[in-house]
Parts: structure tokens; sequence; C-alpha cells
């Protein structure tokens, strides 16, 4: 019962004006480097290498002072949410080499435009220590990439970056995975908003396989699109050291592992980020090739075969 292959699209993102320091536009070179095309076209894949997104400023964006290069970031994300539409619309399977975390603002929006487009909620789950629930106004750092969840759940309006009609993602249908560092008013927007977070704790309580399966169930349940989203610092420092905002305490190799074998299960997967990776704080490729593993994992790279769950 092999499922269909959709072909996969790379597009490389190489922003890092979202974050606070300099890298994470290498981001996209280490995973070539790390062999991503490749590890995807062994199992079995056509794949199609966009190379780089490389946009000019925005200059109709204002300069905000705590949305820090808005109008770089700005463009990024219009013409990525623009390639992400192009290749789901045309049956595709986009896989976004970041870059930092604030390029979600147009991957995702791009997925909501094709699922509103098909007539199917699109769902999100985000592996991350941090919440990115930001919006300028509570932002302690003005960095963008602190703010991608709460704009595509169309709380924070800051700048028309996309028309105003464009399509929003429910918080409801955000599920939140290995949160560990959010900031005081942004724990107050999550709950209010009704993001589903499973934190680190949760994690422990209940461990990865039972909460991915929920997940799963609901997005099944629903006949929804999901996104995934796989910020570095999801992992921990000691896996994945290859980031700018390591926090202790993170996911380990086998859980993030069981995550993705779980979801390359489930079939829904209609998208996935790969961000946040800074390949000049990372150990000789390490945290690249942990991320090259994963998404192998994700897309049916396994030691045998398990029967398929009930739905
Ligand atoms: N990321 N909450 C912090 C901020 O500046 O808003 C950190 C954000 C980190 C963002 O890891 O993608
Ligand atoms: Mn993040
Ligand atoms: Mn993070
Ligand atoms: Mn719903």
């Amino acid at each position: 019962t092999e499922a269909a292959k959709p072909p996969i699209t790379l597009i490389g993102v190489p922003m890092e004006e979202g974050s606070g320091r300099r890298g994470a536009a290498m981001g996209p070179a280490a995973l070539r480097i790390a062999g991503i095309d490749t590890a995807l076209q062994d199992l079995g894949y056509a794949v199609t290498d966009n190379g780089d997104i490389r946009p000019v400023p925005a200059r109709d964006l204002p300069a905000l002072r705590n949305a820090l290069n808005l109008q770089m970031v700005g463009a990024f994300v219009r013409e990525l949410e623009a390639k992400t539409y192009e290749v789901a619309s045309k049956g595709g399977l986009p896989i976004i080499l970041g870059g930092d975390h604030a390029l979600s603002m147009g991957s995702v929006a791009g997925m909501a435009r094709h699922a509103a487009e098909v007539g199917r909620p699109l769902f999100v789950l985000w592996l991350d220590a941090h919440a990115d629930f930001n919006s300028p106004e509570t932002s302690p750092s003005g960095n963008m990439h602190g703010m991608p969840v709460a704009h595509f759940c169309g709380r924070a309006e800051f700048a028309p970056i996309f028309p105003a009609d464009r399509p929003f993602v429910e918080p409801s249908h955000v599920y939140q995975l290995g949160i560990r560092s959010v900031d005081p008013q942004e724990r107050e927007l999550v709950r209010d908003n009704g993001v589903n977070v499973f934190d680190m704790r949760a994690i422990d309580e209940s461990g990865v396989g039972a909460i991915v399966n929920r997940i799963i169930d609901n997005v099944r349940a629903a006949n929804g699109l999901l996104h995934v989203s796989f910020d570095v610092d999801f992992l921990d420092p000691d896996v994945a050291p290859g980031v700018g905002t390591t926090v202790p305490g993170g996911a380990t190799f086998r859980e993030a592992h069981l995550i993705m074998e779980l979801l390359c299960d489930s079939g829904l997967v209609s998208s996935l980020d790969l961000v946040e990776l800074n390949p000049f704080l990372d150990d000789r490729g390490k945290s690249a090739r942990v991320l090259v593993e994963m998404t192998a994992s994700l897309f049916g790279r396994r030691i045998f075969d398990r029967p398929t769950r009930a739905a």
C-alpha cells in the first residue's frame, strides 16, 4: 500500500534578516551540501530544485522600529508565498530550505491560499522551542522570526505584506510541539487564541507518539492538509547545535525521528519548512545532516514497514 509520491520542489530562502544575527542565509546551501535532493530521490521522488529566491527589498512597506528589516523580510515572504502556492496548486509538494523562521509567513500563507482553493482546512504542526506568536507590540526583540504564527493566524497584521482578503490559519488548527521558551505577553496571546501547545512537559508526560497520533487523527477527521514547520531549535542543542536560538532541554533525535515516521505513515503532509539552520554556528555540518535525516524519515525512509494504523 505504497502511497502516491507527489513531485517535490525545493525552494531555497536565504533569509536571515528576520533573526537577530547573521548566518541563517547559508542554510539552503548547507542543506544542499548535506544531500537533501539525493536523499529524496533515493526514496523514489522526482525532485526539482528551484534554486534560491533573491528578492529586492519591498520599498512600499513601512520601516517599523519593532519589526526589523520588514522591507527585506516582506519581500522574501511575498515571493515565497507565490512560489509555495504555485508548487502546491500544480500537485507538487514544496520543501522550503531556510532561512530564518519569518519565512513561514510566506510558506504557510501560500499553503493557506491553496487549501482554501481546494476547500480543505490547513493545519500547521509547529516543531519549535518557541511559540513565534509575537507581534511588534509584544516582541522583546523586534525580530520577525518570533512573529510568523501570529501573522499567518491574522493576529499580527502590522503591515500590508499581503492583500487584505488573504485566507488565515485558524489558531485552533495550529499544533505546537516542543515549546520551552515563550515571552510573557506571547504566552497570553497563545492561550487566548486557542493555539494547541504541547510543551516539553507534555512530551515528557505522554510521549511524542501519543501526542502526534492525536494530532494526525484530528487532521484526518477534518480532511485537512498538514504543513510541517521544523525549527532546528526544536531539537536539543546536543543533537543540533547549528542554530542561533538554542534552548536546553529539547527533543531527542529519537523523539524527532518517531514524529517523522508517524507523519509519513499518515500520508497527510502537504508541505515542509526546514528553518533556522545556521551553518556558521554548526559543528561540522552535524545539524544540516540531522535535518536531512529527519526529512528522509518524513518521506519514507524506514527500517521495517509497519502495519498501517487504523484511521
Ligand atoms: N525562532 N521569542 C523570541 C523573540 O525574539 O520573539 C525568540 C524568537 C525565536 C524565533 O526561533 O524562530
Ligand atoms: Mn521558530
Ligand atoms: Mn525557535
Ligand atoms: Mn476545525
